[in-house]
């Protein structure tokens, strides 16, 4: 499973506060917590006007690099902001991300294939927004990918996201998401499959129940990626045990050794 952790996220408050103040010390916590914990990308998402947006990023990634030299994955939809960025990034991040949206096909779909790097795929468009059926969704999906893979980019460096939507706005909500995560699949096979896990719960009381489910739900039906808490204990915790179940998890090793080093279960104090 590849972690994308998502705190670095200027929407935020203490976050915007610390990227307002430019508090240093605040920002390499958030990162180096999140590796310790296990992600494989980190988020960063200045969530500031787009004026202010490209030096907020340079300055979110410059801290968090002198602290870790993990992988970023740049979310914005404003290309000045990822460019400034993509110029100054060690290791070849994600972009988060392009859509079927114009503004978003023109400003940001070319610095992904100029800079070759991952690239995350929203099944969205101006038309209908998000589709409403795992069809409409796959229809934006296979333009993306096509679009992608003309451009140079392997299919392996693609993300899809099929977008989570809240359940407490559709009891189908879920299900659409395994729908799309199949579909995706069985389409794509080299493909990453990522998600936003906890739309799902937006407006809902134990949200971090109903993620732990969600994500086991879809990793059973092939979620190989996730933008998500990883320092949320009980949900990397379901990851692990899931993945495991699975068949994915040679001689249950990732399991074992995240339980030994204390990543996982009950925490001893
Ligand atoms: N898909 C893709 N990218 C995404 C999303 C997605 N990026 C943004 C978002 N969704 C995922 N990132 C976050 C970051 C932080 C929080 C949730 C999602 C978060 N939320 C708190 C909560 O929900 O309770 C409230 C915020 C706060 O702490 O103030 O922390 O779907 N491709």
């Amino acid at each position: 499973m590849i972690i994308i952790g998502e705190k670095i996220n200027g929407t935020r408050k203490a976050v915007g506060l610390a990227i307002r103040e430019r508090d240093t010390e605040f920002i390499k916590q958030l990162a180096l917590s999140q590796v310790q914990a296990g992600s494989h990308y980190l988020d960063v998402n200045a969530g500031t006007s787009p004026e202010r947006e490209p030096d907020d990023m340079v300055w979110l990634v410059e801290t968090i690099q002198e602290t870790t030299d993990a992988p970023l994955c740049l979310d914005s939809a404003n290309p000045k902001a990822l460019k400034a960025a993509l110029d100054r990034v060690v290791k070849t991040p994600l972009i988060n991300s392009v859509s079927g949206e114009k503004q978003r096909l023109e400003g940001v779909l070319p610095l992904a294939l100029e800079y070759k790097t991952g690239l995350i795929l929203l099944a969205l468009d101006d038309k209908v927004g998000i589709p409403s059926t795992c069809a409409g969704r796959m229809e934006i999906v296979d333009h993306l990918v096509g679009l992608a893979k003309d451009g140079g980019l392997e299919e392996s460096q693609l993300y899809v996201d099929p977008l989570v939507t809240a359940i407490s706005t559709g009891d189908k909500n879920a299900l659409i998401t395994y729908d799309s995560i199949k579909a995706v699949a069985t389409a794509y096979p080299k493909a990453h499959i990522t998600c936003g896990l906890s739309n799902i719960s937006f407006g809902m009381p134990l949200r971090s129940l109903i993620n732990q489910t969600f994500l086991s739900m879809c990793i059973q039906v092939g979620l190989d990626s996730a933008i998500t808490d990883p320092n949320d204990r009980n949900l990397m915790g379901v990851m692990l045990a899931a993945e495991m179940l699975m068949g994915k998890d040679k001689y249950c090793q990732n399991y074992s050794r995240a339980y030994r080093a204390g990543r996982i279960g009950p925490k001893n104090i």
